[in-house]
């Protein structure tokens, strides 16, 4: 109890900032949070219908997703299809529903589906094709679990100012659903199969194709997200959750497995299936990953004194063990302390005490999961590849690399591959 004390009473010299935001901490409110006289008060809950039957966040809060830079939004046809979620507000591990990056294929609409017409089957390689309403689904055993999604074309590219562009393609949700498995012992699998096929119900017919060991093994067919029905972007009434693959695997929409003696192409192949096998391999599970997500792109230190550098780090093998923060551009690390449970293939919070001396600096996460293994730098990735490691370094299969903020010594913080 002591040493916290002291740690607490330690932030607080550190910094001339904290000093004074301590001194009035619970006395006033700080100029900012006062409502300017122009702006309206706000609606009494009583009198508003809407906002007793579903809440909505303060008006003051303004944090939202935006389309990805790269591809023209809404294209020609009117639609968007990538939006990034807003890392940089991030607090905890769970992002909200409706900040929830959304990654949709091309050519398809978000269906607008009735959940009491959709149905479910189970076909191919079984002894008892099935076929299941979404009630019929809700009454069998299910399971909670906390799991991250990740974009293949989550990238960090030199252009991206802040975190939401250089990251925002990976989020985390409480996904609650049934275990595949059970629904597979049910319909009996029959021998040789090794595969199922995955199909989505929407216009283009997002689906994959997934080995059956990993699908009796964790993979949930989901209902409930974040304490409430999956919402329809990320694919009401049924999706499937793949943990640790990347997103493309997990279908929305679900209408249909088929059970099968190999690997089917399906629509998701496209642009996805690599002939060199060491791209194949890094196309499926999502390799360690972190990013400081506070101080982060566009974000401006005040001055010196103390800081709480924060984050996320994920694995699709499983847990994140460590992650270790390094001050001077990679050359030097030190363990950065968790804030959050590290469940497997979830999103895992991480903090790192700092007092920034006012100069210049580049600050990097890294996280090493629990098979032990270690996020690699970009300068590890080019010499495995044998490319230079300059800007143009392509990057295959998902990019996990080791990624760094620029802390000027103004407090402005930039993009370290710019
Ligand atoms: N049916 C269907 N499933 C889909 C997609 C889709 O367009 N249709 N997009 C995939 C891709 S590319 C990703 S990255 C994830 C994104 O999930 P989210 O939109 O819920 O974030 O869903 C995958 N599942
Ligand atoms: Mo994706």
């Amino acid at each position: 109890m002591s040493s916290k004390l002291s740690g607490r009473r330690r932030f607080l010299r550190d910094s001339a900032a904290l000093v004074g935001l301590a001194a009035g901490a619970g006395v006033a409110p700080s100029a900012g949070a006062q409502m300017s006289p122009s702006e309206a008060p706000p609606k009494d809950c009583k009198d508003n219908k809407d906002l007793i039957a579903y809440g909505e966040r303060s008006r003051y809060v303004k944090s939202v997703r935006i389309p990805v830079m790269e591809r023209m939004s809404p294209d020609e046809f009117g639609m968007t299809f990538h939006v990034l979620s807003p890392l940089q507000d991030s607090v905890g591990i769970i992002t909200a529903s409706s900040l929830h990056y959304v990654a949709t294929h091309r050519g398809s609409y978000v269906p607008d589906i009735n959940p009491e017409e959709h149905r479910l089957m189970i076909h191919g390689m079984v002894d008892r094709p099935l076929i299941f309403t979404v009630e019929e689904l809700k009454r069998l055993p299910y399971v909670t679990r906390t799991h991250f999604l990740e974009c293949s074309g989550n990238r960090a590219r030199a252009t991206h100012k802040t975190v939401q562009q250089t990251h925002g393609m990976t989020s985390c949700s409480e996904w609650t659903g049934v275990p595949l498995s059970l629904l597979l012992k049910e319909a009996g699998v029959q021998s040789g199969a090794s595969y199922v096929v995955a199909e989505g119900a929407e216009t283009v017919k997002g689906a994959t194709s997934l080995p059956l060991a990993k699908v009796m093994d964790d993979c949930l067919v989901c209902y409930g997200q974040n304490g409430e029905p999956v919402r329809p972007q990320h694919g009401f009434p049924l999706r499937l959750i793949v943990p640790g693959y990347e997103g493309i695997h997990n279908v929305k929409y679900l209408r249909r497995i088929k059970v099968v003696d190999q690997h089917y192409m399906t629509y998701n192949d496209y642009g996805h299936l690599a002939a060199d096998a060491r791209v194949a391999a890094l196309n499926r599970q999502v390799g360690p990953k972190s990013v400081i997500t506070f101080p982060s792109g566009e974000q401006k230190l005040p001055g010196p004194g103390f800081y709480e550098i924060t984050g996320l780090a994920w694995s699709g093998s499983g847990a994140v063990r460590t992650v270790d923060i390094s001050l001077d551009g990679g050359q030097t690390w030190t363990p950065a302390e968790f804030r959050s449970p590290a469940y497997p293939m979830a999103h895992t919070r991480f903090g790192f005490h700092w007092t920034w001396d006012g100069k210049e600096c580049v600050i990097m996460s890294r996280c090493t999961d629990e098979l032990g293994t270690v996020q690699p730098t970009r300068a590890e990735i080019a010499k495995y590849w044998n490319q230079p490691n300059d800007k143009d370094l392509q990057i295959k299969g998902l990019d996990n690399s080791v990624f760094g903020w620029r802390v000027a010594s103004d407090g402005s913080v930039h993009n370290g591959l710019a």
